[in-house]
């Protein structure tokens, strides 16, 4: 409860920010980032979204956290428009279950992206799996919604879930993300590196895009490019960085 507290109490004083990691395709070109929420806890100092998230879900807390990280991201889409360096990128973010399940989600995203005058074809919402099983009908005619204003959509974790191949086909997704957790050890372990080029197969039958995340190593996007996956993100490009750094490490990417 304490906890609870002091989110509410930091998102009043904007103890929250938002770091970006970049997406990379084959030619090492970046192509996008995700944002990923921090903490600037006034006594613990950074903690880490995992911590933090869970206990924001069971306090609905992360609505008027969601809010913030939605109008943020889309404060800072809108300005990368105006520069060369950024222009053309993606920006996804992280949407939880209770985000997707209020009435109003549509209205606020719609809302969000014209206050800030961000461009929704550059913003990418990342839904989970398991999100999903909750009320798929409901889940598709948001996605529409949105989708029909530009909006695109990843399917975050894919793999540790447990999606039916029928729901897969009737969502309008443009993405799979392969879960890091098969990345990880993808040059050993041979199951791992059959789901991951199941998944790419997978996403080609669907016409979605696929990237995979956690890369870290040059074997890793060399044996996942043979796959057939051609879009990347883990360290191996560059670790979740505030955006000063994004923007001052743009400057130096080749
Ligand atoms: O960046 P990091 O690896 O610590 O993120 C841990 C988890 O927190 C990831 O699963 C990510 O999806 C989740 N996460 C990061 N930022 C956000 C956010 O803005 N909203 C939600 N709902 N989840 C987030
Ligand atoms: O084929 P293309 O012109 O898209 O590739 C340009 C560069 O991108 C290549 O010289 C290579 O370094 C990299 N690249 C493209 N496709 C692949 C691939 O499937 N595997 C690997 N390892 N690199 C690739
Ligand atoms: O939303 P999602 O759970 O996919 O968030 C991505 C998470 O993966 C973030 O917590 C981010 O910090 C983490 N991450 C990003 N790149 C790497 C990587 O190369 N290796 C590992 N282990 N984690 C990564
Ligand atoms: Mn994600
Ligand atoms: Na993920």
């Amino acid at each position: 409860a304490e906890f609870a507290n002091d989110i509410r109490s930091s998102i009043q004083n904007k103890d929250f920010l938002l770091y970006y990691q970049v997406q990379v395709n084959h030619h090492g070109e970046r192509v996008g980032t995700e944002a990923l929420l921090r903490w600037m806890h006034p006594v613990k100092g950074m903690v880490r979204p995992d911590e933090f998230i869970p206990i924001a879900e069971e306090t609905g807390l992360i609505i008027p956290l969601g809010d913030w990280v939605l109008v943020e991201a889309c404060q800072v889409l809108a300005g990368w428009a105006a520069h060369t360096l950024t222009q053309g990128l993606t920006l996804a973010v992280n949407i939880s279950a209770h985000q997707l399940r209020t009435h109003d989600f549509v209205e606020k995203v719609k809302s969000t992206i014209s206050k800030t005058g961000a461009d929704p074809s550059k913003l990418k919402l990342e839904i989970t799996e398991s999100m999903l099983l909750d009320d798929i009908d409901d889940t598709i005619e948001k996605m529409r919604a949105l989708q029909a204003i530009g909006v695109t959509f990843a399917l975050d974790d894919f793999g540790t879930g447990y999606s039916s191949l029928s729901y897969l086909k009737r969502l309008p997704l443009d993405q799979l993300k392969i879960d890091k957790t098969f990345v990880r050890d993808l040059l050993t372990d041979t199951q791992d590196a059959d789901i991951a080029s199941t998944i790419v197969s997978l996403a080609k039958s669907l016409h979605l895009s696929v990237i995979a995340e956690g890369v870290e190593q040059e074997d890793q996007r060399i044996l996942l490019a043979s796959y057939g996956c051609l879009l990347y993100q883990g360290y191996l490009f560059g670790r979740p960085v505030s955006l000063k750094e994004f923007m001052a490490s743009l400057e130096t990417f080749e």
